[in-house]
């Protein structure tokens, strides 16, 4: 008898083919009454696949009392309640390393994107301006500052592309790295004040909600940039669209937002933002590799051997 498991989300393709030929797939999102469904299954269900963006409550944990393992689809897994998965002895998988440079080149692009206006530059030519109008001038990236908060494996990704573009870095964490020769800030506000462009690519969660907020913004100022690959939940959203549309600071590159799929609407007529639809590591290899990985935790924690990637 295949090994049950219950899947929160649509996996790509492949992925999906390889979890469908290997377990019974109870599929939780496609149900109509999914509080039954989970009655149904819950005494033999053992396995979750899920994703950063499903992720796994406490209620959905607790509803399944035979569960062993949740291997997510995803490096960020603040959406996977953690406290619970350990005092339920249940074992959290993500997927780190296959999707960092990916991430880091989607901050990249971002960052191009918001300051040279490559959005609006692509709607100035489609909408047939470009004969009668002028383009605005736009800022240089060369020669500037990014701030880097949280500097872990996409940050220091991000800071070396960075780097290849002229620019120089700093990093905000909860601790100076041995290892990093960039200019550390134990204080958000202050790295703010000194920096041009505030890149966000820390873990979401408790510790980080609203980090990057009004105070934080402020201090970045008018010729500031913010860019967002990490969490909506980091930065106070409306803070940060407030300064926006009063031009408190010069942009902002999200690709993350507090309610997604839901944008203010507010930043839809900004020429001032570049924004894109949660897409960091949105490219066949890594979101196939990403798959491979969630897949392996699976398999090697049914096979009775060591997962890969272990959260919890
Ligand atoms: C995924 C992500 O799009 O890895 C993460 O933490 O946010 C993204 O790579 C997400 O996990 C899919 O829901």
């Amino acid at each position: 008898m295949a090994v049950e498991i219950l899947q929160t989300t649509a996996m790509p393709p492949a992925v999906q083919k390889v979890l469908d030929g290997a377990y019974t797939v109870h599929k939780l999102w496609e149900a109509t009454d999914k509080a039954a469904l989970l009655k149904e299954i819950a005494p033999r269900v053992r396995g979750m696949a899920t994703s950063g963006g499903a992720g796994a409550s406490r209620e959905l944990i607790e509803a399944l009392p035979k569960l062993e393992i949740i291997s997510s689809f995803g490096v960020g897994y603040d959406s996977i309640d953690i406290g619970c998965a350990r005092d339920r002895g249940v074992t959290v998988t993500n997927t780190p390393d296959v999707l960092t440079d990916c991430v880091a080149d989607t901050a990249m692009a971002l960052t191009l994107a918001m300051m040279r206006r490559i959005p609006q530059a692509d709607q100035f030519v489609r909408t047939g301006r470009w004969p009668k109008d002028k383009f605005p001038l736009t800022d240089k990236l060369g020669g500037r500052i990014m701030g880097i908060v949280g500097a872990g494996r996409i940050g220091q990704a991000i800071a070396k592309r960075a780097e290849a573009f002229g620019l120089q870095i700093a990093y905000f964490g909860p601790r100076k790295k041995a290892d990093l020769s960039w200019r550390y800030y134990d204080n958000l506000v202050a790295m703010a004040k000194d920096v041009d462009i505030l890149m966000i690519s820390c873990p979401g969660g408790k510790e980080t909600n609203q980090l990057v907020n009004a105070a934080v913004i402020d201090a970045l100022g008018a010729d500031g940039y913010i860019v967002n690959i990490a969490r909506g939940s980091v930065v106070e959203e409306p803070a940060l669209v407030k300064a926006l549309v009063e031009k408190k600071i010069a942009g902002a590159g999200l690709d993350v937002f507090a309610d997604e799929p839901n944008v203010p609407e507010a930043l839809w007529s900004l020429d001032t933002v570049a924004l894109a639809p949660h897409v960091g590591s949105g490219t066949h290899e890594t979101r196939q590799a990403m798959g491979d990985l969630m897949l392996k935790n699976l398999e090697a924690w049914f096979a009775g051997k060591p997962v890969l990637t272990k959260v919890v």
